[in-house]
């Protein structure tokens, strides 16, 4: 694969075409200063400090912007090009009023405490690094070309650091190198912080405050910063003993991070730039909403129980003899269909085995089922029923190699920031864009259309994009013919949506959908991103085949940069499917009704296991309300009682219930029912792998022993045994041993083969390199199936009681029942507190101001908050998050299921906003 060799300082070293001199004296092992490169950003070699000498040039070239070429030789070091850079920095930091006294102390070998030593020189005040610990760039250069003092005046320049939420900034320690200026505009493509043109005269320009800019707090400037001038507050004078690498437990898209330890605490978050997804990207969340969270005084370490109405601490022993003993009562007494587990997304994939299996092979029932139910079970059906398989198709690396993304109710820049860098990258390199979206998200201002439909419109609308494409003939008939069935009949669904039949049922201007439908069936390679905005409807499974149906009818699926991308939400979520914590499916979805699939599980668990499939999570809240179902409910991690709709409705059933145990990292509305709460190991205490949106298995490794002392594989399993179903494992790595020997879709899946990359299922074989993209000259069901659907108006529509629409769903700080974000300060600095976002409009005619309470209530149920008038919101479209137990928005929301999914619609139902009087 190497093409080029060249020589550097005798070294023989390769490189790929395109590779800069730097590029190869970094990999013969050189070091060379290079104050303004960065290998995630374009060169401008502009700090000079980089030269090199080249065999035959009469001049020395910047090596971060120079082609390696074949046979060239490079000197880095020599006599004179050390005195050149010596002049340059010394020239730099003269200019920059750099303080000196942490590069040239003179009693460095004695420094131990760097503390002390800031108090003796003040001027170095905010650097963050110890001068003996080497990670300041500047003092590595300093040292390496042996500057030893400036001669000329230096002045500091007495900034004042400037406080952001998590990072300060003090500039008295810049360098001007402009890497975070770059990094704002050239990978996440904001550009909030700018340079100041007038280098003699450096100070801030912009807000004082970041706070009031439009930074999104990713610490992407801060991990580029080549100085203390950017910081992380919490990350000063730490020098962790040790690093791990893992995986962020946030949402799906599987960003990998390294996690400094000291004292078994975790103590420096930094992403891994070997992350195969994120390439040294984070968000906020992930960066520096996590190491507070781990060791935050709330974290339940001790179990739980509940005596005459409070909770007492007791034992491990003590709590799981009560669990086992409770829960075997119920199962004696009434049947093991009277009990029931909710599996966790949250948690590892080893994790959610076992909890299924406890469900089946110990409780004896298939009412197992994970939050997928109340998010992406729609995805899984619809796109099982389209192409065998309910998985992304492709992968999120392919996205900026399309020609055109249709994002069709995924906030992705909010709720998936780093595929929304990829989705940015992709429009700055020309790609096209169309969003479909009831609110004007962020990419909409990179949109060349924006469908701006009515909640609940999005059969309408996709019918009608394909009723222009059938008319204009702009299908790709050869792959609807040698792929396909099911197309006449489909055919004849879509010729009753005009465009402007469309237009009048979504709201959106015919116009609008013929320029979409021609944009997307124009492109050669069109890859459809989607999200809950898709599948949160009663419509949820319909929407997503409707989506299927489009890529089908263009040819865009089974290729690269094509494909049908579900989003999917929680950091695990993906392998809480894949490993059967799902009511009608054992791991790798074989159905619990397949004779053949349960006699094989029958045979390697040793048990009889029910035939029938299981209840849903939403269906055993449905009938826990109506006095009847499940009484016995084991949850681990999942907030029901925040987080399911009608909030009302799930207390009851939560109180209906006779034995409820939780197993938890907090405290959370639902821990207030259970009668018995286990504690549980977070991320950081874990070993296993979770699965993200692209079917990608990546290993997560434990980096601190588990708080409260148990592994939470070891709890599932202990409990079983207390149960009487031995349950010996002595690490994840033998669960998913077993898991791989019952599943051929990860028959080739095994720890040791999970390097930073991971693996993507399908992995049949421990030779199988493992699957990019699916479905590529066969469908995994065969042929794909056209699935042509009508359109369904929202359960509840507005009426003059509740004349607004309120659609629910996500801000980039929250994660979703907030236990975990709320608990970080940075982050409550972002975003304090819940507010209802309307339309200018609709704040009018109701005499609202922006900031002001208002009463918002629905058929179920009522909530104060401040309204937040924002032209975001279309006129009619209330919006509102789910993170705040103070506001719990869940109490309005619709608890109408979709019939095929049982996935409730938290995208649509009818509110009325009411001033309070004074
Ligand atoms: N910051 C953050 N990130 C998260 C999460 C979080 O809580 N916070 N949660 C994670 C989870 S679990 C999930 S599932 C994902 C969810 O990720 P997303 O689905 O992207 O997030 P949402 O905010 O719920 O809403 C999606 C979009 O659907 C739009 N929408 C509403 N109704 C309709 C409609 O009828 N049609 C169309 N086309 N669009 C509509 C909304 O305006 C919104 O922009 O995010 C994951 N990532
Ligand atoms: N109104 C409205 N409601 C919604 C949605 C919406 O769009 N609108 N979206 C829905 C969607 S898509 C989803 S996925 C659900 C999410 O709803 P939930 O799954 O209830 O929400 P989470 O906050 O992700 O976390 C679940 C719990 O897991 C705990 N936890 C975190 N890490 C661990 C761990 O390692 N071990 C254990 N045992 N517990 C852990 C957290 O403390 C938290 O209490 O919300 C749904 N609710
Ligand atoms: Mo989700």
């Amino acid at each position: 694969m190497y093409e080029i060799t060249l020589t550097i300082d005798g070294r023989e070293v390769a490189v790929p075409p395109g590779a800069t001199i730097l590029d190869a004296a970094r990999k013969a092992g050189s070091y060379v200063p290079a104050l303004c490169h960065h290998p995630d950003l374009k060169p401008i070699g502009s700090c000079k400090l980089c030269i090199v000498a080249v065999e035959g040039l009469d001049h020395h070239p910047t090596s971060c912007n120079t082609p390696a070429e074949e046979g060239m030789v490079v000197e880095t070091r020599t006599g004179e090009l050390q005195e050149m850079r010596r002049h340059t920095l010394e020239i730099l930091l003269a200019l920059t009023n750099h303080p000196i006294s942490c590069l040239f102390c003179d009693r460095k070998d004695e420094c131990t405490d760097l503390r002390e030593c800031m108090r003796k020189f003040p001027v170095t005040v905010g650097c963050k690094y110890c001068p003996q610990d080497g990670r300041c760039e500047l003092q590595q250069a300093v040292e390496f070309v042996g500057l030893e003092k400036v001669r000329y005046q230096l002045s500091f320049r007495n900034m004042p650091v400037l406080r952001e939420p998590f990072f300060d900034r003090n500039y008295n320690l810049c360098i001007m190198c402009s890497r975070c200026v770059r990094v704002c505009a050239e990978v996440r493509g904001e550009g909030v912080l700018k340079s100041n043109p007038d280098f003699h005269r450096m100070h801030w320009i912009g807000p004082p405050s970041l706070m009031d800019s439009d930074c999104k707090f990713c610490g992407a400037c801060v991990d580029v910063c080549p100085t203390g001038a950017l910081s992380v507050r919490s990350e000063k004078w730490i020098r962790p003993e040790r690093t791990v690498s893992t995986v962020c437990p946030y949402c799906g898209v599987g960003c990998r991070m390294t996690l400094g330890v000291e004292d078994e605490r975790i103590v420096s978050i930094a992403p891994d730039r070997e992350g195969p997804v994120n390439r040294g990207q984070l968000c906020v969340k992930g960066r520096f909403g996590l190491d507070e969270i781990v060791h935050h005084p709330d974290r339940i370490t001790t179990p739980l129980i509940r005596r005459n109405g409070r909770f007492e601490e007791a034992t491990w022993e003590e709590a799981l003899d009560l669990v086992a003993r409770r829960f075997s009562e119920i199962k004696d007494e009434y049947g093991p269909d009277t009990l029931g587990a909710l599996s966790s997304s949250r948690c590892t994939n080893e994790e959610n085995y076992l909890v299924q299996k406890l469900a089946r092979a110990v409780f004896g029932t298939n009412n197992v089922d994970n939050c997928a139910r109340v998010c992406h079970a729609p995805s899984v059906t619809g796109l099982a029923s389209c192409f065998g398989s309910g998985a992304a198709t492709n992968s999120f690396d392919q996205i900026e190699d399309a020609d055109l993304l249709f994002i069709i109710g995924s906030n992705t820049t909010e709720a998936h920031p780093i595929v929304g860098l990829k989705v940015i990258a992709a429009a700055k390199k020309g790609v096209e864009i169309i969003v479909a979206d009831p609110r004007k998200i962020e990419l909409v201002d990179r949109a060349k259309v924006w469908l701006n439909l009515r909640p609940g419109t999005n059969i309408a609308l996709l019918n009608g994009m394909m009723n222009v494409i059938l008319r204009e003939g702009l299908e790709d008939r050869e792959f609807i013919a040698s792929r396909t069935e099911g197309f006449e009949e489909f055919r004849k669904v879509v010729d009753g949506y005009t465009p402007e039949r469309a237009a009048e049922i979504t709201g959106v201007p015919a116009g609008d959908i013929i320029e979409a439908a021609r944009l997307y069936a124009g492109a050669d390679k069109a890859m459809i991103i989607y999200s809950l905005g898709m599948t949160e409807h009663v419509t949820g499974t319909a929407n997503v085949m409707s989506l299927g149906n489009l890529a089908m009818l263009t040819g865009n699926v089974g290729r690269r940069s094509t494909g049908v991308m579900p989003l999917r939400g929680q950091n695990n979520v993906q392998g809480a499917c894949d490993m059967g914590a799902l009511p009608n499916n054992y791991v790798g979805y074989q159905p619990v009704t397949d004779p053949k699939a349960r006699s094989k599980f029958e045979e390697a668990w040793r048990v009889r296991l029910p035939a029938d499939p299981g209840l849903t999570s939403t269906e055993m809240m449905e009938r826990l309300a109506e006095g009847r179902g499940v009484r016995g409910l084991y949850i681990l991690g999942e907030d029901v009682a925040q987080t399911e709709p009608d909030t009302n409705r799930v207390r009851s059933s939560l109180e209906a219930l006779e034995f409820l145990v939780v197993q938890e990292i907090f405290p959370t509305e639902t821990t207030k029912y259970a009668d018995v709460i286990l504690p549980a190991a977070s991320f950081a205490e874990c070993d296993g792998t979770f699965t993200n949106g692209e079917r990608r298995i990546q290993r997560v490794n434990r980096a601190i022993p588990p708080l409260c002392g148990l592994a939470n594989w070891e709890t599932i399993s202990r409990i079983a045994e207390k149960m009487g179903y031995p349950m010996k494992y002595s690490h994840p790595s033998e669960i998913m041993e077993e898991i791989s020997s019952l599943a051929p879709l990860f028959g080739g899946v095994s720890f040791d083969r999970l390097d930073l990359r991971g693996l993507q299922w399908p992995c049949p074989s421990i030779d199988h390199p493992g699957t990019e993209t699916m479905h590529l000259g066969c469908f995994s069901r065969g042929l794909g199936k056209f699935n042509g659907a009508k359109h369904r108006p929202p359960a509840e529509e507005p009426d003059p009681d509740y004349p607004l629409i309120l659609t629910t769903g996500r801000r980039r700080e929250h994660y979703n029942c907030g236990s975990m974000t709320r608990r970080s300060k940075g982050i409550m600095w972002i975003w304090p507190e819940e507010t209802i976002e309307m339309s200018p409009a609709d704040a009018k005619d109701l005499g609202v101001e922006d900031g002001e309470t208002v009463l918002v209530s629905s058929r179920r149920g009522e909530v104060r908050v401040k309204a937040r008038v924002t032209e975001k919101s279309s006129r009619g479209v209330a919006f509102m998050s789910f993170h705040y137990q103070d506001v719990l928005t869940n109490l309005l929301t619709n608890a109408a299921l979709d019939p095929q999914a049982k996935t409730p619609e938290y995208k649509a139902c009818a509110i009325r906003v009411e001033k309070i009087p004074t």
